[in-house]
């Protein structure tokens, strides 16, 4: 029998009202492992009148700033007791490694830790008001009812970096996470009632794009949609708020360059290059798909990169011993198929990979890929795959490493490999992305904002300043001189 995990909707566990229900595939297998529900819109519109009603009157809309620190860090600990079962739920569901969710899982109680803490610090200004007697203040109010779109790749921690500022402000949530990755919020979701936070505060609404998520981000009662997956969705969405103005966050993903310069820590940029593309198999909106080497280092260094990278051994998501595990979706390999085959035609040439390999023979697994991409025009190159593909090509100098990195309409990431402090301060300046790491890939923290240009979205999750997203200011005046004004036409 199917394992079935029903959805929240005001404080209850339901099965949807129609009680149709959505295949889940484990991609370690490719089998049908358990069941989410089918929400309807009548399901939607349930969710966001709850969030609205928690948000309006009862315990949430009367709890102290503090108090609501605390549930967060109570929610924090309840993650940590929890991790190992959080942690397999979201390796079966999407196939991401174990020890990859385990890194992961560990890390995500840090987000609700670092926003409980900043809870009772979000404060309004006195303001230096130009009038006599007039007295001008803020106050940084909840901005109303969010809708948190999760994608499968990284469904706990996409989640922290939009529920925990959410909630640190005060807000009430419809989750919609991907259909592709619900269960892992869905075994979290059950942690949240035992952190003490009411009913209707936190609700998830399970199902596909259309109809869940398009309903959800035309409600009417949604002030802000945190979107996190593709650009052609984010584009739908967009659309969708013109509906009710809500304000929108995106963070879509990219196509990042690494460029490793020839003073560069070989043995570290070779890590930081094979785990930038090759963990989560790639399925990572940073992960780093465009490598650019220094023309007099190229060939040692793809000769090494490529030893390594036959040497990464795939295997079962839950195996603790394996490198790689498979991709998440069938449709994926289809995207894998499709760019891979078109290099050849297209003036590229496979170093290594391309196919499917022999072992593990089940489930949705590909070879780790390095493509050689020196001509221009090659859409391996260009588009984001989301899977373990490299395209990899030369540099001459440091502007030229520039131009190549820039050429590109995503712009979240960059890493640069380099011994030059100067180079490095001069690199961040130069390259037009969210966020640079130098000698060092894929690292994030609670603390450092996240996010990128163009193709890549807008906004920034993560930091301090997020949690202002999640607020709207209200601007109070009091008049507390005794005078009447003698005019009332005229403009005070
Ligand atoms: O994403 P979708 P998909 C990129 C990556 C990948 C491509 C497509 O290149 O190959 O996107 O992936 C919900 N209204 N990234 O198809 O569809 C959907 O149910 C509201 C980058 O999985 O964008 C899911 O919960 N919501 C990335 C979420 O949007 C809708 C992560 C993301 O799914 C909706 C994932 C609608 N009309 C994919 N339609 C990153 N930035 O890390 C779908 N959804």
């Amino acid at each position: 029998m199917t394992l079935q995990f029903p959805m929240l909707v005001d404080g209850a566990w339901v099965p949807s009202s129609d009680d149709r229900w959505i295949n889940s595939h484990e991609p370690g297998t490719g089998e049908v492992w358990a069941q989410i529900p089918a929400a309807t819109e009548g399901d939607v519109d349930r969710a966001v009148m709850a969030a609205h009603r928690a948000m309006r009157s009862g315990p949430w809309s009367e709890m102290t700033a503090s108090a609501r620190g605390e549930a967060l860090v109570r929610l924090s600990e309840l993650v940590s007791g929890h991790a190992s079962v959080l942690a397999e739920a979201e390796t079966r569901d999407t196939g991401k490694l174990i020890r990859e969710t385990t890194g992961s899982v560990d890390y995500v109680p840090a987000f609700y830790r670092y926003y409980g803490g900043l809870a009772d610090k979000i404060q309004g200004h006195t303001l230096p008001s130009d009038k006599p007697g007039m007295e001008i203040f803020t106050y940084r109010e909840p901005v109303g009812v969010v809708a948190a779109i999760v994608p499968w790749n990284s469904p706990q921690m996409l989640l922290a970096v939009k529920l925990a500022p959410a909630l640190a402000a005060g807000n009430a949530v419809v989750i919609k996470p991907s259909e592709h990755g619900s269960i892992p919020i869905l075994e979290f979701g059950k942690l949240v009632e035992q952190a003490g936070i009411p009913r209707g505060v936190v609700n998830i609404v399970t199902g596909r794009g259309d109809p869940v998520g398009n309903v959800l981000t035309r409600h009417r009662l949604v002030s802000r949609i945190a979107f996190t997956g593709g650009p052609d969705t984010a584009r739908t969405i967009v659309r969708n708020s013109a509906e009710n103005f809500a304000s929108v966050s995106l963070e879509l993903g990219g196509k990042s360059p690494q460029i490793v310069f020839a003073d560069a820590n070989l043995d570290s940029a070779l890590n930081g290059i094979v785990g930038g593309i090759f963990g989560a198999s790639g399925q990572s909106c940073v992960a780093g798909s465009r490598l650019y080497v220094q023309r007099e280092i190229y060939d040692d260094f793809i000769a090494r990169l490529i030893d390594r990278t036959e040497q990464i051994r795939l295997g079962s998501p839950l195996d603790p011993d394996s490198e790689m595990g498979p991709l998440a979706t069938r449709e994926q390999l289809g995207r894998f198929d499709l760019y891979v085959g078109s290099t050849p035609a297209e003036g590229g040439r496979v170093l290594t990979g391309g196919g499917r390999p022999v072992e593990p023979a089940m489930g949705w697994f590909v070879e780790p890929t390095i493509l050689e991409t020196h001509a221009k025009g090659i859409r391996a190159q260009e588009d984001e795959i989301f899977g373990p593909v490299l395209a990899v090509t030369t540099f001459n100098d440091q502007a030229d490493a520039v131009e190549k990195a820039n050429a590109t309409q995503y712009g979240l990431a960059a890493g640069v490999w380099t011994s030059a402090v100067e180079r490095a301060h001069q690199m961040i300046r130069a390259l037009s992305a969210g966020i640079v790491w130098v000698n060092t890939y894929r690292a994030t923290s609670p603390v450092a904002p996240f996010g990128g240009l163009r193709d890549s979205g807008g906004g920034r999750e993560s930091g301090a300043d997020a949690v202002y997203d999640y607020t709207s200011v209200k601007t109070a005046w009091i008049n507390s001189s005794d005078e009447v004004v003698a005019d009332p036409f005229k403009v005070q």
